[in-house]
């Protein structure tokens, strides 16, 4: 996972190993930092961002070894990424379902993203971990366009042992949901987890039509769903659905596919919202919860 983004990074730490630093041979390492951290898919808003700040770091020290050690770069680098690009308020979800619980009302969460990035397998993981802590799961298949889709998410719901609410295809979603939550409410249920249809970030007639599931059942969070594999497309989409809908959090799945890492940093940074969970494999044990701290440390290579 990430290896180009690790390599980027360390490729910057590497700087510490030589014995004279020129100016030249910094702007060197920068560049080559800044080209790697382009191929590793951060978005170039995000390089732009990222690099300003380390130059700034970087050309005020002064470049002699005993200043500029590989560890002391590393901290500097770890603490900049932390601040400057995990600003966002991490969620506890489970708490706040637990809350919710004890008010006796169903938490009520809502997955949305363009076509394929994972949200009916993330929906289907996200249950299984739920159940697996004692709370009670129904499922909405609110995607009553695709074909198949009910019976995916139905195939989900019976292999898990939950219940899942569908209607036939066409049917309005909006009103899928709202029969959910409502199933929840009269059946003391805790969780509502929504799947919706996926849609293209510009297709204005489905963007209206999360709205309205949206504006009809209030969820508690907004979930998007983003495919680590669309490196920056992924982030643009993530940007056009903050515009849209909006979203309170992220789900970034095809992590063990992902290679090149920078769809994390960079949805991140450019959304302000956080990441809850990775999806890594195809499996229902497949999902990650995500501290920001663990992934920047491993990306660098520390404890
Ligand atoms: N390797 C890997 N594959 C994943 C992961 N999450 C989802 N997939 C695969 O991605 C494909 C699409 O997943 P779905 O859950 O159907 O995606 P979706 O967003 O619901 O798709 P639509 O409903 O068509 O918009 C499936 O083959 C999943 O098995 C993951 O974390 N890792
Ligand atoms: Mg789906």
């Amino acid at each position: 996972m990430f290896e180009k983004l690790k390599k980027a990074l360390s490729s910057l730490t590497a700087l510490a190993t030589q014995k004279t630093l020129s100016e030249a041979e910094v702007e060197k390492v920068l560049w080559d930092f800044e080209m790697a951290l382009l191929e590793s898919d951060v978005a170039e808003e995000v390089v732009k961002a990222l690099t300003s700040k380390i130059k700034q770091e970087v050309t005020g020290l002064k470049l002699s070894r005993s200043t500029l050690t590989r560890e002391y770069l590393k901290q500097r680098l770890s603490s900049i990424i932390k601040e400057e690009f995990f600003k966002a308020q991490p969620i506890d979800l489970l708490r706040l379902i637990e809350a919710k619980k004890t008010k006796g009302e169903p938490y009520v969460a809502v997955f949305l993203g363009i076509n394929g990035t994972g949200k009916t397998t993330t929906i289907a993981k996200f249950a299984h971990h739920l159940k697996q802590r004692g709370f009670s799961v129904i499922l909405a298949c609110a995607d009553t366009h695709r074909a198949g889709a009910i019976e995916q998410l139905t195939t989900h719901a019976e292999r898990l042992g939950l219940k899942v609410i569908a209607q036939r295809y066409g049917a309005d979603p909006a009103a899928v949901a709202r029969d959910a939550v409502v199933y929840a409410q009269k059946h003391k249920l805790d969780v509502v987890l929504v799947d919706t249809a996926g849609r293209m970030q510009t297709s204005r007639n489905l963007m209206d039509e999360m709205e309205k599931i949206v504006r009809v059942v209030k969820p508690d969070l907004k979930i998007f769903v983003g495919d680590a594999l669309a490196g920056n497309d992924a982030v643009s989409q993530a940007k056009e659905f903050q515009r849209f809908t909006g979203f309170d959090a992220a789900v970034l799945t095809k992590v063990d596919a992902d290679v090149k890492g920078g769809a994390a940093l960079s949805i991140v940074y450019v959304t302000s919202k956080p990441i809850l969970y990775l999806g890594v494999g195809q499996n229902y044990e497949s999902l990650k919860p995500f501290n920001s701290d663990e992934f920047v440390n491993s990306l660098l290579d520390m404890q």
